[in-house]
């Protein structure tokens, strides 16, 4: 085990961080919004992925812009959830990283976006890196850096 003064926690490989496709809440391009709306509900996520045939990432869907399609002049209006589709209203504008990818660079994507997608060589999505899972693994670096240096010292 290498020394945690000697670790490069910057270089981090991400396949201990990523929760695979299969633990991700996710709904499909085609989906209505009402169907992707109670999904959002049901799994308590804010946003979660889109994925098409052969687990290709489209965007993201979230609570914010599934409302925001609903809102009338005065008034909500939840009729409008099955004239839409998940497709109409998803985010496009995502961010993807590698699997080879380092913790560098999805920790300083963390700061801006919640999760982070990850895909494979294939270009298809893998699965997602939380804010949380990244905030973990700093916390453990810091706390057994602080550990060691306590040891160095007495
Ligand atoms: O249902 C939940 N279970 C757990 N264990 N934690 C939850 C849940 N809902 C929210 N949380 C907590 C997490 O700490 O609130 C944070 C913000 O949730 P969010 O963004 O606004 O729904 C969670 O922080 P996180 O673990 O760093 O997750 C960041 C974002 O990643 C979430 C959500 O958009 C997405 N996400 C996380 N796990 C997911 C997921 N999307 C789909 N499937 C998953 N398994």
């Amino acid at each position: 085990m290498p020394n945690i003064q000697e670790k490069d926690l910057l270089a981090d490989k991400l396949n201990a961080f990523i929760i695979p496709v299969d633990q991700v809440a996710h709904v499909q391009p085609s989906n209505s919004l009402e169907h992707a709306l109670l999904v959002l509900v049901k799994s308590g996520y804010t946003a979660i992925p889109v994925l098409g045939s052969n687990n290709k990432l489209h965007g993201i869907i979230s609570k914010a812009r599934i409302l925001d399609s609903i809102l009338g002049i005065e008034r909500m209006e939840p009729e409008r959830l099955n004239n839409f589709l998940v497709s109409d209203v998803m985010a496009e504008d995502f961010i993807t990283v590698q699997e080879n990818s380092t913790f560098e660079k999805v920790m300083s994507l963390s700061i801006q976006y919640p999760f982070v997608c990850v895909e494979d060589e294939n270009h298809a999505f893998a699965g997602i890196i939380t804010r949380s899972k990244i905030l973990a693994n700093i916390n453990g670096y810091l706390h057994d850096l602080r550990r060691a240096r306590s040891v160095d010292n007495s």
